[in-house]
């Protein structure tokens, strides 16, 4: 048995939840527990605020678990993070008013700056040899400018929408984030089997993301162009047609160059082509 923390409520908490769906480990439906056990894979999911997450990994209290990077570099806790999962991507960022004058990371000597992460920005100002002023707060960290509180905030960015409404300028991104794969550093023999059934899973599941897969019938003769076309296949699969001269071919496709793959294997004389969803990739 293994158990696994995850956010209970907030960005990260529905994709971890449709990873471990896609993973093919369902847990029951508990809204109001705090532990829940999954019926088709020896998992128990822990339900944490994402701040507790990195320490409960330490503890043991949990063996792994799905959080932000940034949570991860903040707690300096003693943890593996052994896969980067790819969703609730941002940035930590230091903003400053709009009108503000700004030169470069010197410019916040002296100033006092709030945020949620007072280590990692402790650590940048280390790295960049300027002194300033950290003042920690919980929340809300965008309006602290404007109610006089700081004269710059250090805080996660996604879209920038949020500065943009509070009158705010990004001036420094100073680490990127995403949800990671955090595990404990003491995992017995039996959990690192199953952390490594996980991620063969977690691997397949992210492969398949954005893939479809491809089949169409095209003369013989148009084979090799079709190879051509289709590139990063180690070899597509041919099937000979009933139809004397004709195969058919099947292929796994990133949906980005789908249509233009598709109107280029037409353009080769391909016909009759299906395009289908991928469930999952194992190699
Ligand atoms: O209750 P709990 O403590 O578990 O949750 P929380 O409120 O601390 O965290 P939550 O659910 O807001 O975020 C969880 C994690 O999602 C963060 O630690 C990041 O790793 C990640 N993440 C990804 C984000 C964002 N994108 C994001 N945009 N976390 C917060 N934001 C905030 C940002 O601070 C800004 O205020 O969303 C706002 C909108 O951002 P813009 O730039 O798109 O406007
Ligand atoms: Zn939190």
């Amino acid at each position: 048995m293994i158990r696994i923390a995850i956010q209970a409520k907030g960005r990260l908490n529905e994709e971890s939840v449709a990873l471990l769906r896609e993973a093919g480990i369902t847990i029951e439906d508990s809204k109001r527990k705090l532990l829940a056990r999954s019926d088709d894979f020896p998992l128990e999911v822990l339900y944490l605020r994402d701040d507790d997450i990195p320490q409960a990994v330490a503890m043991g209290v949990a063996d792994l678990g799905i959080v932000g990077l940034n949570e991860v570099e903040e707690k300096e806790q003693e943890v593996d993070t052994v896969h980067r999962l790819g969703f609730g991507k941002c940035r930590l960022s230091l903003a400053v008013p709009k009108a503000d004058a700004y030169e470069g990371v010197r410019s916040l000597a002296g100033k006092r700056i709030a945020t949620s992460y007072p280590n990692i920005l402790k650590r940048f100002l280390n790295e960049q040899g300027v002194q300033a002023d950290i003042h920690e707060i919980a929340g809300s960290v965008e309006i602290a400018p404007a109610v006089g509180m700081a004269d710059a905030i250090f805080d996660i960015v996604s879209s920038g929408g949020t500065l943009i409404t509070n009158g705010l300028k990004e001036v420094e991104k100073v680490i990127w984030s995403e949800a990671v794969l955090v595990a404990s550093r003491n995992l017995s023999p039996e959990k690192r089997t199953l952390l490594n059934q996980l991620l063969f899973r977690f691997e397949a599941v992210e492969r398949s993301r954005g893939m479809k897969y491809v089949l169409l019938n095209l003369p013989n003769d148009r084979i090799e162009e079709a190879i051509r076309i289709l590139p990063g296949m180690k070899s597509p699969t041919l099937l000979p047609l009933a139809q004397e001269g004709w195969s058919s071919l099947h292929a796994v496709i990133n949906e980005k160059e789908l249509w233009k793959r598709i109107e280029q294997l037409k353009a080769i004389g391909a016909e009759d082509i299906l395009v289908l969803a991928l469930e999952k990739m194992i190699l």
